[in-house]
């Protein structure tokens, strides 16, 4: 039987020319500055952002802490979304490690935060509080529908920062989703924040690795902050190859997953009992009304026993998140399978 995985864009395994480009890559100790493959992506990278240089980092999770101790030293306060994935799916490492105080404010539905929430965050000068140093955005935003961040709405939630004396830093693990979106060059939306986290191992294909990108002075600090975390790699070219295919072949194929998860969803609309959530980008959120008797557990395992996988989430909320490896006919089979299950 096949097997439809929507359980996210992660799973998604390297494509041909990745493989061969890895198995080609030239490699040398990346510690030693020596890569040259890993040095490319690198250039490439901080070019694609707008930014000055960037940093090959082992996940999105390193990418984040990796920024977030760059910025910030210990006893500071980091504002972010109480969605985010920073604040809610990264084991809390800021503090676990950095001494790094999160203060959540609401992510309201479409991924933002309110600027009078940032400004209400933001700590006086006071021997009572910790400082704060720094806010976090997320476009997309996973957990929010995936739905994208308008380059007008970061840059006003920035100049906010700015003027308050504060440093902006942007988990863009699908950044590439939130640029074919909208429309724009991804430039306009990291534009206006002094870091961007990106993930290559996601709707991407690479099966590995992230960058960060910002200022050379910042990223030299955080190539640092690297090291102390364990992610200082050697000939991590062979790694680095498949991404620098990535950021040549892939970003413009995010547009069809995106049509593809509109397809889903209007065919799992289609299904009495399902209610789906707005569908922007490569993420779908449904769930199920009083009228469905099947738990969500239930569903899940009849959806797996037909092939397709996907996760049920917190709330009685499931998600399918569409990817270069899912085809227009794994979204009718999909469509099929759910109703098979609910039936
Ligand atoms: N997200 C994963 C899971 O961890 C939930 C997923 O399946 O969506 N930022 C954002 C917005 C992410 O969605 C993720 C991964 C990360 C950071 C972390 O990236 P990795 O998995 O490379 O550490």
């Amino acid at each position: 039987m096949k097997i439809i995985d929507l359980r996210s864009d992660t799973v998604t395994h390297p494509t041909p020319a990745m493989r061969e480009a890895m198995y080609r890559a030239e490699v040398g100790d990346d510690v030693f500055g020596e890569d040259p493959t890993v040095n490319r992506l690198e250039r490439m990278a901080a070019e694609r952002m707008g930014k000055e240089a960037a940093l090959f980092v082992v996940s999105g999770t390193m990418g984040n802490l990796v920024a977030l101790l760059t910025h910030c030293g210990r006893g500071d306060e980091v504002i972010l979304g109480d969605r985010s994935h920073t604040f809610l799916f990264e084991q809390g490492g800021m503090a676990a490690l950095g001494g790094i105080t999160p203060r959540p404010v609401p992510n309201q539905p479409d991924g933002t935060l309110w600027l009078e929430d940032i400004e209400g965050a933001i700590r006086e000068d006071n021997a009572h509080f910790p400082r704060t140093r720094l806010v976090c955005l997320e476009n997309t935003h996973n957990m929010c529908n995936g739905t994208p961040l308008t380059a007008g709405y970061t840059a006003k939630a920035a100049r906010l920062a700015y003027d308050r004396g504060l440093r902006v830093h942007l988990d863009g693990a699908r950044i590439f989703n939130a640029a074919a979106a909208l429309g724009v060059d991804v430039r306009e939306l990291v534009r206006e924040v002094d870091s961007v986290m990106f993930c290559l191992s996601k709707g991407l294909c690479a099966p590995v690795g992230s960058l960060l990108c910002g200022s050379a002075d910042f990223i030299a600090e955080a190539r640092r902050a690297r090291k102390v975390v364990g992610g200082g790699m050697r000939q991590a070219g062979v790694l680095a190859a498949a991404g620098i295919v990535a950021l040549e072949q892939m970003t413009g194929l995010l547009v069809g997953d995106h049509a593809r998860a509109k397809r889903l969803a209007e065919g799992l609309e289609g299904i009495p009992g399902v209610e789906v959530a707005p569908v922007t980008t490569n993420i779908l959120y449904f769930w199920l009304t009083e009228e469905v008797s099947k738990t969500p557990e239930e569903v899940v395992d009849g959806l797996a026993e037909r092939g397709v996988l996907l996760l049920g989430r917190e709330l009685g909320r499931f998600r399918a998140v569409t990817h270069y490896w899912i085809s227009d006919e794994d979204i009718e089979a999909t469509i099929a399978a759910m109703r098979a299950t609910l039936a």
